[in-house]
């Protein structure tokens, strides 16, 4: 098995926790980014959508992080821990999954990361939007009464939702008005130690890219307008 994954990138470090989680052996690629590896025509043929992660396990070829982690499980997860077999718990895990899709991750990347990248400036309307995420998560949080994002066990839920709430750690932004989400994070840190360490590497490297932005002048991005650095 093979996975692409870039090192500060969250839905890729979401896999490798899975992986490690499940203990499955498997060939670490890294892509890197900043050279734009990701935007080959050879690596469009792994994932048309040309992001990272990407999960190679023999004919199973895809993208998408929260497929990859499904797919995961469902074949090498016998105990069905991380991903419950009973319907409503898992109901809850797909739930918690497509939250960070579509609003907790999707509004922390677009606040912290794409700044840190490309050229764009952090707005107050980005701010309000991961306060607003926050509140929703912390909502969550509140309802369920536990431990995990998904239920009192660590899910799979918890891994992509852990790697997005650490890039809010990397810019030093407090959870401090969201206790129970800042509980819950807390408690992964000391409870899962070594798959804290994924998220770890990841942040620092985070950390030292809001510092000192990554030059990426020489890209020739499709979307994301690229920052001029004058040298
Ligand atoms: N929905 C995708 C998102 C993956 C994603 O956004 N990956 C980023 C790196 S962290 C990427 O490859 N972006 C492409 C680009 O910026 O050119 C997933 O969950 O796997």
């Amino acid at each position: 098995m093979k996975l692409y994954s870039v090192s500060d990138g969250p839905p890729s470090l979401a896999c490798r926790q899975a992986l490690k989680a499940l203990n499955i052996d498997y060939i670490l690629v890294d892509v890197n980014y900043g050279k734009g590896e990701h935007m080959t025509d050879e690596y469009a043929k792994l994932n048309p959508q040309k992001e990272i992660p990407v999960l190679v396990d023999g004919e199973t070829v895809m993208g998408e992080s929260n497929a990859i982690l499904q797919y995961l499980c469902d074949m090498y997860d016998k105990s069905g821990s991380l991903y419950p077999k009973d319907p409503k718990a898992r109901a809850v895990v797909n739930h918690r999954l497509c939250f960070n899709l579509a609003m907790y991750y999707r509004n922390i990347s677009e606040y912290v990361m794409a700044p840190i990248f490309f050229d764009y400036e952090r707005t107050s309307l980005g701010l309000k939007k991961v306060n607003m995420s926050l509140d929703v998560f912390e909502t969550y949080m509140k309802t369920l009464k536990s431990t995990y994002s998904a239920g009192d066990n660590l899910t799979i839920a918890d891994f992509p939702l852990i790697t997005a709430t650490m890039c809010l750690e990397a810019i030093d932004f407090k959870l401090t008005p969201w206790p129970l989400v800042e509980k819950w994070y807390e408690n992964f840190k000391i409870k899962h130690p070594d798959l804290w360490e994924i998220a770890a590497d990841g942040l620092r490297e985070i950390a030292a890219f809001e510092k000192n932005p990554p030059d990426l002048s020489h890209m020739d991005h499709p979307i994301h307008p690229v920052r001029k650095i004058n040298k």
